[in-house]
């Protein structure tokens, strides 16, 4: 067995590696040298929603009876874009969803009485004096976008006018 042999081998390889290692980080450190400053100036603008003229809303409802908001804010002057979608899949006759906002003091059950009557007209009844806006009637897959000037300030009810279901399915419009 010939130590000395492999020694120096060792030292070799040890020598090499080193030579290697100082190379790289000659290059690296050049890379760096050479690499102009980057300053990422980021201009995110923040716009109030209070100051914003149009303000989408997204709404869905679905088979279990269920609207996915219970409260919509929006503000005073505001074009409402309000989209209504039906995540479900049963049909318009048997879980048929719209959204109807109603004006202040509405009476809910008065007016869920008379909307009943409506069936051929999407449960939307004669007399819309009451009405601020509504979607049309959407069945499971379906969906519907109005578009409507934000009434004054203050409190107003929405709910889905299809029979039985505005006990489940309502919710406050709060005009700021
Ligand atoms: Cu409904």
């Amino acid at each position: 067995m010939n130590y000395s042999k492999i020694k120096s081998v060792l030292a070799l390889l040890a020598i090499s590696s080193t030579l290697l290692i100082s190379c790289n980080k000659t290059e690296e450190s050049s890379v760096v040298s050479d690499a102009p400053v980057e300053t990422t100036v980021e201009k995110t603008t923040v716009v109030d929603p209070a100051k914003q003229d149009t303000i989408n809303i997204t709404l869905n409802g679905n088979d279990k009876m269920q609207y996915d908001l219970s409260e919509i804010d929006v503000y005073e002057g505001q074009t409402v874009v309000l989209t209504l979608n039906h995540t479900g899949t049963m049909p318009m006759a048997s879980m048929g969803h719209n959204f109807v906002l109603l004006k202040k003091g509405t009476d809910l059950d008065k007016f869920e009485a008379e909307a009943a009557k409506a069936q051929k007209d999407g449960y939307i009844p004669a007399d819309t004096s009451e009405i601020i806006a509504h979607t049309k009637l959407i069945g499971g897959g379906e969906s519907d976008t109005i578009t409507f000037q934000a009434p004054e300030k203050g409190t107003y009810d929405f709910l889905c006018s299809f029979p039985g279901h505005y006990s489940m399915m309502k919710g406050k419009f709060n005009v700021k």
